[in-house]
């Protein structure tokens, strides 16, 4: 297998809106990220993934751009870019961009331009249809954000297609001078020297030629006619021959609703498409077919689709993104762990499971503490769009009960993730002096920054103990991987195998102590411990403890 920068790497994802204001309008910014980078460095991240700061009207989080190539007012300037980019470089870290393409901003010159009368030049950069009348959409297609994908535009008379706001009208890969935009505008963020994208939404970009009708679906009709669409291929490799392939970079893409085996087609090494994509199916784990019909989630399944998806990328030549957080999911540790009586330990637990598979690991803003998800108090406290459309749509349309709606929102709202950074137990935790723009979470005084590095046996140290750990032990790198005790309800136990080296992690998912029968190939074999949870001496357990971890390696016969 290849070896490079990036599959050694650690990301960290920064929602830069929500890390650190410096300047006292309650709005994080690009100085304020600047400040922070000591922070990252001591953590022993080796990649940033900046979630977008260019300029937009901030519809969806500045996922709405309506200039590429300009810096949103509030988070700086472009000289503070370039200031942030060459400190992160001097701090060794790279920087991957969001490249989000799928849309622009309805407030995007091009979008402007295209509404003019016909004939226009960006007519054709959007997906415009003539209908019989303002009430008649052009397909049955839905957005993701709930509702019709399609707008009407009543100066133009015509539908516009948006599959998310309708402040996002999606672009029409399938004319080549918009693609020849988007290469354009990748060039001038990669010849500042930034390392990589994540490409927002990528594996929905085309569409299919003649927008059919979808079928009947719960949610997202239409689907089947934009993912993975007919030339995605095509334009990615594209994208890759005449952009990515001349500089050193990464790129992770966003598939919504991808299998590992179609994820293969993008990030096999010889496709020179992608290098990993960020898929969805753990974080389905707990919902049934839309993220809204919430069920509760089993270790079981949870093991499964990670299992799954390191065996098919080892087999097929691909490399995993790993992440149980990230700007749209809630917090992890309300998801999968236990916030009422092992906090720290289901906290480092978590870190385990994301930090020793095979892959390039993604931490979010504030998963290295333990953030929680926030304890809304009413329907005002949602504030995002997708939160703000779905609750309207189960109100008014489907009528759904108000506890529901609470309940449902509360678990699931991408707000979760959203609250500011907790630094300190100072006001507002250290994020502003300020008002903020949302609300910190009320736990700030006892789950920060401050206090996490400061106490050795937080969850904080226990990532930077295990991101330092992969750093010395490529085996938790390269390593391939088996699962153990498959059908086990609560353990989670798989090793990792690189020539002679073997490395065995061991996880409890539960409150319970748990008896564990090990296979005789991992009896037979001398451990040491190199890392766990408790303190514990190194041999091989009996049992497991509540959300109890162990990390042990195989003793060298030398
Ligand atoms: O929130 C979701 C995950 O459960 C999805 O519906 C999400 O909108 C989808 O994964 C796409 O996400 C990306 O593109 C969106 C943007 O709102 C998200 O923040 C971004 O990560 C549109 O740009
Ligand atoms: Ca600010």
């Amino acid at each position: 297998m290849r070896h490079t920068w990036y599959k050694d790497a650690v990301v960290y994802q920064i929602y830069p809106r929500s890390f650190q204001d410096s300047n006292g309008d309650g709005i994080g910014d690009l100085q304020g990220i600047i400040n922070r980078l000591p922070y990252l460095a001591q953590l022993g991240i080796t990649i940033i993934w900046l979630s977008p700061i260019y300029q937009s009207p901030n519809d969806d989080g500045g996922y709405d751009i309506s200039d590429y190539c300009a810096i949103q007012k509030e988070f700086g300037t472009m000289a503070i870019y370039d200031e942030f980019l060459n400190r992160t470089h001097q701090l060794g870290m790279k920087v991957i961009m969001d490249l989000v393409v799928n849309h622009t901003s309805d407030e995007h010159p091009w979008f402007i331009a295209s509404k003019q009368e016909q004939p226009n030049q960006y007519h054709n950069y959007y997906f415009w249809r003539k209908t019989q009348s303002a009430h008649q959409t052009p397909n049955n297609w839905s957005s993701f954000f709930g509702g019709s994908a399609w707008k009407y535009d009543a100066d133009k008379k015509q539908h516009f297609l948006h599959l998310f706001s309708p402040k996002q009208p999606d672009l029409n890969w399938g004319y080549p001078p918009v693609r020849e935009e988007i290469k354009k505008m990748m060039r001038f963020w990669l010849d500042k020297g930034i390392d990589g994208f994540r490409c927002d939404v990528i594996t929905i970009i085309s569409k299919k030629p003649g927008l059919p009708n979808g079928r009947f679906r719960l949610v997202l009709k239409g689907f089947e006619h934009y993912a993975n669409g007919p030339h995605v291929h095509d334009y990615l490799q594209e994208l890759h021959r005449d952009v990515l392939s001349h500089y050193d970079v990464m790129t992770v893409g966003e598939a919504t609703f991808i299998d590992a085996k179609t994820a293969l087609t993008y990030v096999a090494e010889d496709r020179k498409e992608l290098d990993m994509v960020i898929h969805f199916d753990h974080m389905n784990v707990d919902s049934i077919s839309n993220k809204w019909l919430i069920v509760p989630w089993h270790v079981k399944k949870l093991k499964k689709i990670l299992a799954h998806w390191q065996y098919e990328m080892i087999r097929g030549g691909g490399w995993n993104c790993l992440y149980f957080e990230n700007h749209d999911q809630p917090r992890s540790l309300s998801r999968f762990g236990n916030t009422e009586t092992y906090r720290v330990q289901s906290g480092k637990l978590l870190a385990t499971y994301l930090l020793t598979q095979q892959g390039t690991p993604f931490i979010y803003q504030g998963q290295e503490i333990g953030m929680e998800n926030y304890p809304f108090q009413s329907f005002d406290d949602f504030i995002d769009v997708e939160a703000r459309r779905i609750y309207t749509l189960g109100k008014r349309v489907l009528h759904l009960s108000d506890e529901f709606l609470f309940k449902t929102l509360s678990y699931m709202s991408r707000d979760n993730a959203r609250t500011p950074m907790q630094w300190d137990s100072s006001v507002n935790a250290g994020f502003t002096t300020g008002h903020p723009w949302m609300k910190v979470h009320p736990n700030y005084p006892d789950v920060n920054v401050e206090k996490e590095i400061n106490n050795p046996d937080s969850i904080w140290n226990f990532y930077r103990q295990l991101i330092a750990l992969r750093k010395d032990q490529p085996t938790l790198i390269y390593g391939s991987f088996q699962l153990f005790l498959k059908n086990h309800p609560h353990l989670v136990v798989y090793q990792r195998l690189l020539e002679e080296d073997i490395i065995l992690v061991l996880m409890n998912f539960s409150t319970r102590i748990i008896d564990i029968r090990l296979p005789r190939s991992v009896t037979q074999t001398r451990w040491q411990l190199l890392v766990s949870n408790y303190a514990q001496p190194s041999e091989l357990p009996r049992r497991m403890q509540p959300y109890e971890v162990l990390i042990l390696k195989k003793k060298s016969n030398a």
